[in-house]
């Protein structure tokens, strides 16, 4: 027996429906799991001077950057999230080696979220968010933004290529809620 994948069979209206909920319950799990990431990282760190509330923010080379330092940042970009599963821009340019703000709002009724990645770990990742709407997820390369709010995040683009960005909410992705960054390669390269 040949079964439909769900997601592709779906209509957009089902889907955005969908995401609204999953959206919904992943806010009110989200704050009990902060809560606990916190004081796990709390227990790390417990032999450190250092804060706990506020962690350093964890600088891992990826294929699509690093974590940057705000103060290096010297152009920033402005991105639109609305609930019509779109970006504004959907597209941006960067050279390489340069560190952009990102300052992203979200316009839109419902939570929304920025995330930097290579397609294949983009899919990847959206896939396992539509099995666990609840999933607590948060990388320096990643701004949850609530309705109304605004989210900001520093990256900096040591690495040439294409690559994209994409809202994880369940059900956003697949909505085609998804946008490409592209990363030009520096002279002598
Ligand atoms: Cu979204």
């Amino acid at each position: 027996m040949k079964r439909r994948p769900a997601v592709t069979a779906a209509p957009r209206a089902a889907l955005a429906a969908l995401a609204a909920f999953a959206a919904f319950a992943a806010f009110a799990a989200r704050a009990a799991c902060v809560a606990l990431a916190t004081s796990l990282t709390g227990t790390a760190l417990a032999h450190t001077d250092q804060p706990h509330a506020a962690g350093p923010v964890r600088k891992e080379q990826k294929d699509w950057g690093i974590a940057g330092d705000a103060k290096a940042a010297r152009r920033t970009v402005d991105v639109g999230m609305g609930d019509d599963m779109r970006f504004k821009p959907d597209r941006i340019e960067v050279r390489e080696g340069e560190t952009v703000r990102f300052r992203i709002r979200n316009h839109g009724k419902l939570m929304h979220e920025f995330v930097i990645g290579t397609k294949k770990e983009l899919d990847e990742h959206a896939a396992l968010m539509l099995k666990h709407p609840n999933m607590e997820h948060d990388e320096p390369y990643m701004a949850h933004v609530a309705p109304g709010k605004a989210g900001e995040i520093v990256w900096l683009f040591n690495r040439a290529g294409e690559f994209d960005f994409a809202c994880l909410v369940a059900g956003h992705y697949q909505a085609g809620m998804v946008g490409r960054i592209l990363v030009t390669a520096t002279r002598g390269r």
